[in-house]
């Protein structure tokens, strides 16, 4: 614990595990809240998915975001997305995607689907980022992978993550093991996240909490902004 210590009531434990919550070593990671993945048209409503359950975390992530440019902390957007000659897009992911109708690189409603710089790709504009807040494009599912998002966060002095973003169980997920590896102290929000498929968004939470806090911890928005007040 520092000499100023402050947490807020996460599970399975109050998180930061040692209490040095500031906004010069805080971070909100807003992942992939992009057209493709939460608007009609994009990737995830040509798969047939219920664009709700992706949706759903809109408005919680846009008050956390407020609360966190009011005071101070550091912001940071991912975008999944390739090159437009697709040098990047690994031959069994396109081919995945083809198979059931969301062929990434192809066209749809929003442009090519999944390809940096089309209208599916952008960041939707309820939680459009504001100049001086990064922004990593990352080709995969994780945002280390291929990134320069870790020496970007060491640069910064950053330690502890809150991680929002869709889709819980995919690209939080990934982005939240990675980060826990490298020894940053991770927060998921609950009510900030979203899945294709509810009981995975579920299941995804659930595994978090294990081995008390295998990954990290999980609160949600309103814990989290009664905190930062
Ligand atoms: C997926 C993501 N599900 N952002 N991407 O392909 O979770």
């Amino acid at each position: 614990m520092t000499a100023t210590s402050r947490t807020l009531a996460a599970d399975p434990y109050p998180w930061p595990y040692n209490g040095d919550l500031r906004p010069e070593n805080t971070a909100l990671v807003i992942i992939d809240m992009q057209t493709d993945f939460c608007g009609k048209g994009g990737y995830v409503d040509a798969m047939g998915y219920d664009l709700s359950l992706t949706r759903a975390p809109i408005e919680p992530i846009s008050r956390v975001l407020a609360a966190f440019r009011a005071g101070g902390y550091h912001v940071l957007h991912t975008r999944e997305g390739h090159r437009a000659d697709l040098s990047d897009l690994p031959n069994n992911k396109r081919w995945r995607s083809r198979r059931i109708g969301a062929g990434i690189g192809d066209a749809g409603p929003c442009g090519r689907i999944l390809v940096r710089g089309e209208p599916g790709w952008e960041i939707i504009d309820e939680l459009a980022p504001l100049p001086g807040e990064t922004i990593i494009d990352k080709p995969g599912k994780g945002s280390f992978c291929a990134t320069d998002l870790e020496l970007i966060l060491r640069q910064k002095g950053i330690d502890n993550l809150v991680l929002t973003g869709i889709t819980t169980d995919v690209c939080v997920h990934t982005t939240m093991r990675e980060a826990n590896d490298r020894g940053f102290e991770c927060l998921l929000l609950e009510d900030c996240c979203g899945a294709t498929d509810h009981g995975n968004h579920l299941a995804a939470i659930k595994m978090v909490k294990m081995q008390g806090g295998v990954f990290g911890a999980v609160a949600d928005s309103a814990t989290l902004i009664e905190a930062l007040g």
